[in-house]
């Protein structure tokens, strides 16, 4: 039975798919799942203990930049979470020029949002070849630190994070919501290559919001590196 309803269960495209699809298909899942008779108590799916929304962009020149972020769907248990991953298109597999952006609920993936006007992102820069051998595993890794509160007493500055997917390099970043919490950036940041296994020899920089808004050609300056 599970394996009809995978077959159908192709990688969409994530500029058709919509939320009522994702919730219909793990509704059919559920019930699958209940068909085969469960004790409830496996059923019982975990929570996370925040709500996170992801979001899909795609270049549109027909668009504004912030019009081109769609909002694709929201979850708050790990089952959830592995349902919408496990069904849209890894990173790697985006149209250049795409991103995907999982932020807490409530939060735009953007610079003029409340919660990260004041703040900036880890930015981590990967060259042309780490797209096959880094860049999902890394996204993936992210996201799993992020649902899982990994980063301690500090995830409540953790607003979301970015993957840009890129002709020139792909980036991966994670934003934060206060750019002059220097404690919380710094151990956010150690924790983040921790777990990615960046070794000590490679340095990644955090940088303002309000300086990437306003840079004009020239690189971003780093305010914390790690
Ligand atoms: P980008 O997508 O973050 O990086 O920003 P990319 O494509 O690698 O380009 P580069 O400038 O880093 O080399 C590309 C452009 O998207 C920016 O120059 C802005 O015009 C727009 N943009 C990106 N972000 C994150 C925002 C945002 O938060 N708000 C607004 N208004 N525009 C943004």
């Amino acid at each position: 039975m599970k394996e009809t309803l995978k077959e159908q269960i192709f990688v969409r495209d994530m500029a058709t798919i919509n939320a009522e699809e994702i919730e219909e298909i793990e509704k059919k899942e559920l019930e699958l799942v209940s068909m085969e008779e469960f004790p409830p108590e496996l059923l019982i799916k975990h929570p996370l203990q925040n709500t996170w929304t992801l979001w899909y962009y795609e270049q549109d020149r027909s668009k504004s930049w912030e019009e081109s972020q769609r909002q694709i769907t929201s979850f708050d248990t790990a089952e959830d979470f592995w349902s919408l991953y496990n069904h849209i298109k890894s990173a790697s597999e985006l149209r250049q020029g795409s991103d995907y952006s999982m932020f807490k609920e409530g939060i735009r993936p953007m610079w003029e949002d409340d919660a990260n006007k004041h703040g900036g992102r880890w930015l981590i820069n990967l060259d042309k070849k780490q797209r096959s051998t880094e860049l999902d595993h890394f996204w993936l890794e992210i996201l799993l630190c992020m649902i899982g509160e990994g980063f301690n007493e500090f995830s409540e500055d953790v607003c979301g994070a970015v993957v840009n997917v890129r002709a020139r390099q792909d980036k991966l970043a994670l934003w934060t919501g206060d750019a002059s919490s220097s404690q919380s950036i710094m151990e956010i940041g150690r924790k983040l290559k921790e777990r990615l296994r960046i070794t000590s020899k490679v340095t990644i920089g955090y940088q303002i919001h309000k300086d990437t808004m306003v840079k004009a050609g020239s690189m971003t300056k780093n305010t914390y590196m790690v």
